[in-house]
């Protein structure tokens, strides 16, 4: 069917609305190759059993959390969420790749990672007391495609479609050796424009990260808890991206000054 730019918006409003796909990460692979599934949370109960580095959560059919939830428990690692029984061995100053099933291209917003350290194990951490200190961010790049489906310009989320779905996070080179939750989280905007409207789909995963050597060590700190992280009415959360996009406010806190920037492919 052809169609005329007057139908455009309807015919869009229409494909948003049934797009239902949504995302959760599959697996993690550090730089030495070694591959750790993500969690699955369609796993069958004969397998509930195998530990994982992963968290689980009650994130069936791969949903997201509501922004009436972001002052609550469940936005730290999604809903119910209970920590992994191991650790990711990695080292400061390496990457980790981490691979998500699908991301629908409707679903435009910021890529966020965020590390929390575990002060011991992590597997029996206090998930509301974990301090979350953001290492990475890519919000809104330009407005480059404004005119195509959908509307809204190129975002952090289309860089990750552009690389298969899949995000480099590199862990800061001066970071402390010890064990960290790592939360990388995508939050898509394209019902933003509603209060209540955003979708945040974290993600958490226990790392044991060894020195990198450097004689620059930091402590992980200034971190904020989970149900601090965001506000409904946060500028980047309750915000209207359908339009002539030219700025953008990431939610959430800074990110951390000894963060070592990683530039993904494709950015
Ligand atoms: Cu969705």
């Amino acid at each position: 069917m052809r169609l005329s730019t007057s139908t455009l918006p309807a015919v869009l409003t229409t494909l948003i609305s049934t797009t239902s796909a949504h995302g959760r990460i599959t697996n993690i692979t550090t730089s030495s190759g070694t591959v750790y599934p993500g969690w699955d949370p369609a796993t069958p109960q004969s397998l509930l059993a195998t530990p994982l580095a992963a968290w689980r959560a009650s994130n069936l059919g791969n949903i997201f959390v509501k922004p009436s939830q972001f002052n609550t428990s469940d936005i730290i690692c999604h809903y119910n969420a209970t920590p992994g029984a191991l650790h990711i061995p990695t080292t400061a100053g390496s990457t980790l790749k981490v691979q998500w099933n699908e991301w629908p291209v409707s679903h435009k917003g910021p890529v966020l990672t965020y590390l929390a350290d575990c002060a011991g194990s992590c597997v029996d951490v206090d998930k509301e007391k974990l301090e979350w200190v953001k290492i990475d961010e890519v919000g809104w790049l330009n407005s480059s495609g404004v005119d195509v489906v959908p509307l809204g310009g190129t975002w952090g989320s289309d860089v990750l479609i552009a690389n298969k779905a899949s995000w480099m996070v590199k862990i800061p080179e001066s970071l402390n050796e010890g064990n960290y939750v790592l939360r990388h989280e995508i939050i898509a905007l394209h019902v933003a424009e509603q209060v209540n409207g955003a979708q945040a789909y974290p993600q958490c995963v226990n790392l044991k990260v060894a020195s990198s050597g450097s004689r620059d060590v930091k402590k992980l700190e200034g971190g904020v808890v989970g149900e601090n992280l965001y506000g409904i009415r946060d500028k980047g959360v309750l915000v209207d991206i359908h339009g002539n996009v030219t700025s953008y406010e990431i939610p959430g806190p800074m990110v951390w000054e000894f963060a070592t920037r990683f530039e993904q492919p494709n950015e």
